[in-house]
């Protein structure tokens, strides 16, 4: 049986002072489960997040947490002092045992964020301007991080973006068809089959390891209500050692189309060359100084293996039931592989356009 958390006790492990008023499941993502708290102090309603972390999904929440923690400490030591300094990273809210964790009796591991007000994360892009602080965000967050002492960070999720090792589990999953389901997913299915041959890419082009997020979906930046600047990146749970070109890739992913990742009009899912334009030159606005030249002739191409990768991922967790990410409808996963493929074509159709704006810049 699903037993309801104990928000008044949990709360009281954090560092916050006041009343508890209210706590509400907040944000869309597909993974850990996030409320927003709300606190009365002295008379004034303070807001906090609240996360519990998929342990399921990321199977050393305490490493996970030591990642989080030097990560956002790092940044926050080189950003003392600048204008808003508070709202542009994510600060944890230690418990009052001095953790930035607290795990429950049932094993769940909490964390607490200070609240970033007064800006959004946004589901589908709706601006060229939008793209562009985005793109530049993400580029900052991996200019202050490429200087982060040893050790190496944990990875929370070995081979997350290791898209021949992806497509080995869709395999799997095509062949184990255990939900039944393959049968429903044969255009997808043959899709996937057909460009396996780019899996391998990035990994054989010699590209430098790098401190990545390795989650730059257009969701986990938060842009400033007023002045639309990119003021804050979030979701820290997958900065590991990665490709700089996973996050510029998951840009184009999720910022140059303006439908949803779960659209089911597939005539809405399209790559709008000013999208892609305008992410170029945010994310080298802040990384154009460490980026190789190699990483910068693979800029278009990172757009369709990461867009290939998360929708042979949704693919393959349609395959095997729904077991991964959150779904809400039948069909969900599936539906989200189309928007996926749908993008891969349309990024294909433009490459060498693509191509041709990064080389000229
Ligand atoms: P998930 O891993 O489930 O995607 P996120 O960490 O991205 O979780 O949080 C989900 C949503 O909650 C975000 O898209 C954002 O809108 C909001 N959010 C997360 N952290 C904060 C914060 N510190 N301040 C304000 N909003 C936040
Ligand atoms: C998940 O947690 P969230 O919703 O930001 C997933 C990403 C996928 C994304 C697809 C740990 O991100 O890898 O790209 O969904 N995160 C994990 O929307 O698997
Ligand atoms: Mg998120």
């Amino acid at each position: 049986m699903k037993r309801r958390h104990d928000f008044p006790a949990l709360v009281r492990h954090f560092q916050i002072h006041g009343e508890l008023l209210s706590v509400e499941p907040y944000g869309s993502g597909h993974i850990n489960d996030t409320y927003c708290a709300i606190f009365d102090q002295s008379g004034t309603p303070v807001r906090y997040v609240l996360q519990r972390i998929n342990h399921h999904i990321f199977k050393n929440p305490v490493a996970l947490m030591e990642n989080v923690e030097r990560v956002t400490s790092h940044i926050g030591k080189k950003l003392a002092g600048a204008a808003d300094f508070g709202r542009r990273v994510l600060t944890l809210i230690a418990t009052r045992a001095g953790r930035p964790y607290h795990r429950d009796e049932q094993g769940n591991h909490w964390r607490a964020y200070h609240f970033i007000e007064k800006a959004r994360s946004y589901e589908a892009v709706e601006s060229t301007q939008q793209a562009f602080e985005a793109a530049k965000a993400f580029g900052h967050f991996q200019k202050l991080l490429a200087d982060l002492p040893a050790p190496r960070l944990h990875d929370t999720i070995p081979d997350f973006h290791h898209t021949p090792k992806r497509f080995g589990m869709l395999e799997t999953a095509i062949a184990a068809d255990a939900a039944n389901r393959a049968r429903w997913a044969k255009a997808e299915i043959e899709f996937a089959l057909r460009h396996k041959s780019i899996s391998g890419v990035l990994l054989e082009a010699g590209l430098p390891e790098r401190v990545a997020h390795n989650d730059t979906k257009f969701n986990n930046v938060m842009l400033d209500d007023t002045t639309g600047e990119g003021i804050c990146v979030i979701d820290l749970d997958t900065v590991m050692p990665g490709l700089a070109l996973y996050d510029f890739g998951d840009m184009v992913r999720t910022a140059t189309s303006p439908a949803k990742e779960d659209e089911r009009d597939l005539t809405k899912v399209e790559m709008q060359f000013p999208m892609f334009e305008a992410l170029v030159r945010g994310y080298l606005a802040s990384a154009a100084a460490f980026l190789t030249k190699g990483e910068k002739q693979q800029l278009a191409f990172s757009g369709k293996l990461i867009t290939f990768e998360i929708g042979i991922r949704f693919l393959t967790d349609y395959l095997a039931g729904d077991t991964y990410f959150k779904v809400h409808r039948e069909g969900h996963n599936l539906d989200r592989c189309r928007t996926q493929f749908k993008l891969v074509e349309s990024i294909e159709q433009q490459e060498g356009k693509m191509n041709k704006l990064v080389e000229g810049l």
